[in-house]
């Protein structure tokens, strides 16, 4: 009996390890692309050319190989990666410009970003970074944030306390005991279940990338939870594990701020993916240079390099299918009409429930394997902005590189629920965690942009069915109440921004407005609103699910890329998007990218010697 199994898994060891090492499809990481980096582009008609091709039919290339649907990272990071080895891409987004959560917009002279505030894991000649560089060819450039880089906010005005982050995996642990005299053990034993939890991420990577009956022995035999402790920890609630570790109120708050990044409170939250954001920032964070709107800018030329194009003004309304169920285009609304493009695969960025409920059709959607993926996930929470434009510089008005968590008090469990299960309006008074960040003071092209202007952007959440009635009214233009509703949003947030950042007065704004699930609906396709797409609550990460829940859908020909296929934030949504490339062209480009990181890296070191 021993010997069968010890065979089984040796035969299993190889099997593995030969896919894992497979290179037989070409590799878009194989040369290193940068260029000499070009002065940044103001010119607001000049990126317009870019990120702003509007859809026509005379501008659909002729052979496509690749159609993908949305132009968030998932889907851009993507199109990039198949460029890269000759593929003719496609893709289409239905709002009027390139980016998905990415994307930005300008409000009485005032830019804004959308989804991009922070980005960790950006050291130079680390994986990720060298990833990003390629799929930019050197061009997009970041900036670190200040360290501290998050500061976590907590209590009344009356009773506020003030916990500096700091990034560096012995300075973060460092700077907390500093904080927190006497915790030191608990600190030491966070930091190591966060580690190891961690590591153990390449688990899921290779489950979403193996040939499924592998993926399901792993699962059905319990190995993929013996081997990763990743998944020995995702059933685990951050909740569970930080009250374990002390009794600290305070300190236990500080371990579980940045539940924000991903949308579930404590009780809610799987130890692993708290794990995953952690990590990520571990390092320190990052913004784009010349903001959010760089990184599609400098995507989209590498796809039309390749023969393909990103086409905005192209909402997809379904997926076609012949009668063997395989997917050979797509159909775009132009106007009342149909407009259909074929291409021999089919991407989605648009995520799993655009996908399956909206561009499927009735028959297939109803197919037991999607029905068992659809059961799988749930939409995630409904987002919550608020954009201000402020007169002044960033001296002028106190603004750094740094975000502000605030929370009403450190019991979020409570406070959080208490606020979802509210009537909207009580809930508009009391917002129990507000994210505050100024984007206008990261960024050191901004003065030369904007002089004498800064940014304020603040994230919450807000539930999808307190504004579901205006969904179907025009953007814009959606009535009284739905205005009054908003500005008691405002008029609490703003609040704690003037408490919190006292030099910010109602006489320095010059423009508010915020935005809504109904507004993430109409701009980045979320369906119920959702911030980060599907919820990432505990279920999210059993081995199970996310064996299933993969780039390959049981529809020949159709994929799926973005945060809903690994998880959510630009380098999650990356991550899928690298997941779905390595299942597409056969390869494990997660390696790929690594081993281009060393290859620089030690070329660096050479020349450093020789010199
Ligand atoms: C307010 C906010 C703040 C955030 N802050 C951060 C942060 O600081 N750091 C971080 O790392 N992450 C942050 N995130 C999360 C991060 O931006 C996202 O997780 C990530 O960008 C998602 O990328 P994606 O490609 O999967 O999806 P998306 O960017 O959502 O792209 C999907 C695209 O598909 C399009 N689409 C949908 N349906 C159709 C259709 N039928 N036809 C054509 N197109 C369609 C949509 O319009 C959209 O452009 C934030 C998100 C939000 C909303
Ligand atoms: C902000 O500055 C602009 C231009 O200088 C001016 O028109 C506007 O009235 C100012 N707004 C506020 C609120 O001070
Ligand atoms: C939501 C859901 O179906 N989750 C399942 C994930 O997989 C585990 C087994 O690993 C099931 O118990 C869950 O029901």
């Amino acid at each position: 009996m021993w010997i069968a199994i010890a065979l089984i898994c040796l035969a299993l060891v190889i099997f593995l390890l030969k896919y894992v090492f497979s290179t037989t499809g070409p590799n878009p990481f194989d040369v290193d692309t940068r260029e000499p980096v070009r002065p940044i582009v103001f010119d607001k008609k000049e990126k317009k050319k870019v990120l702003k091709q509007g859809f026509l039919t005379s501008k659909v290339p002729a052979n496509l190989d690749v159609i993908i649907v949305g132009s968030g990272i998932g889907g851009l990071g993507l199109g990039v990666l198949l460029a890269k080895v000759g593929k003719k891409v496609l893709v289409l987004e239905q709002h009027d410009r390139a980016g998905g959560c990415c994307h930005t917009f300008t409000e009485k002279g005032f830019e804004f970003d959308v989804g991009i505030h922070y980005i960790g894991d950006l050291l130079e000649h680390k994986p990720f970074r060298c990833m990003l560089d390629q799929m930019t060819n050197g061009q997009l450039q970041w900036v670190p944030l200040d360290n501290p880089f998050d500061q976590v906010v907590l209590g009344p005005p009356e009773n506020r306390r003030v916990y500096p982050i700091y990034s560096g995996k012995d300075r973060f642990p460092d700077e907390l005991k500093r904080l927190f005299p006497g915790e030191d053990q608990a600190i030491d034993e966070y930091m190591r279940l966060v580690k190891k939890a961690g590591r153990g991420i390449w688990m899921l990577a290779f489950l979403k990338i193996c040939p499924l009956p592998v993926a399901k022995f792993l699962v059905y035999t319990g190995l993929a939870n013996r081997l990763s402790f990743f998944f020995k920890m995702s059933s685990r609630s951050l909740t569970e594990v930080v009250n374990e570790l002390t009794e600290n109120k305070d300190l236990r708050a500080v371990f579980a701020y940045i539940f924000g990044t991903y949308g579930n409170i404590p009780k809610d939250t799987s130890f692993s993916m708290h794990s995953l954001l952690v990590r990520h920032y571990w390092n320190g964070a990052w913004y784009p240079k010349g903001g959010a709107s760089e990184i599609a800018y400098h995507m989209i030329p590498i796809i039309e390099k390749a023969g393909g194009a990103v086409l905005v003004r192209a909402p997809v309304n379904r997926i076609l299918f012949n009668k063997a169920n395989e997917a050979f285009g797509v159909s775009v609304m132009k106007g009342q009409e149909e407009v259909h493009i074929h291409a021999p695969m089919i991407i989605s960025n648009a995520g799993i429930f655009n996908t399956y409920q909206k561009l499927l059709p009735k028959e297939l959607q109803a197919m037991p394997a999607i029905q068992e993926q659809l059961g799988m996930m749930k939409n995630g929470e409904g987002g919550l902005s608020i954009f201000l434009g402020l007169n002044g510089t960033k001296e002028e008005l106190g603004l750094d590189a740094q975000n502000y968590w605030v929370f009403a008090e450190n019991n979020y469990d409570e406070l959080v629920e208490a606020y979802s299960k509210g009537e909207r309006e009580e809930s508009a008074r009391k917002i129990p965690l507000l994210f505050l960040a100024s984007p206008s003071a990261k960024d050191p092209t901004w003065e030369e942009r904007s002089p004498g202007k800064s940014t304020l952007s603040l994230v919450s959440f807000a539930k999808y069915e307190w504004f579901e009635e205006w969904v179907d009214d025009k953007v814009a233009n959606r009535g009284p109440d739905y205005k009054d509703l908003k500005q008691t949003f405002i008029d609490t947030a703003l609040d704690v921004v003037m408490d919190v950042m006292p030099k910010i007065t109602r006489d320095k704004i010059a423009f508010v407005d915020a935005g809504t699930p109904v507004t993430n609906n109409h701009y980045i396709g979320a369906p119920r609103g959702e911030i980060y797409g599907a919820d990432h609550g505990i279920e999210r990460f059993s081995a199970k699910l996310n064996a299933t829940i993969r780039p390959q859908t049981p529809l020949k020909n159709l994929y799926l890329t973005g945060q809903d296929v690994f998880v959510c934030g630009f380098a999650g949504a990356l991550a899928g998007a690298l997941t779905c490339g390595s299942v597409v062209l056969g390869r494990n480009l997660h390696l790929d990218a690594i081993g281009l990181a060393k290859k620089i890296k030690l070329i660096k070191v050479e020349r450093t010697v020789i010199l």
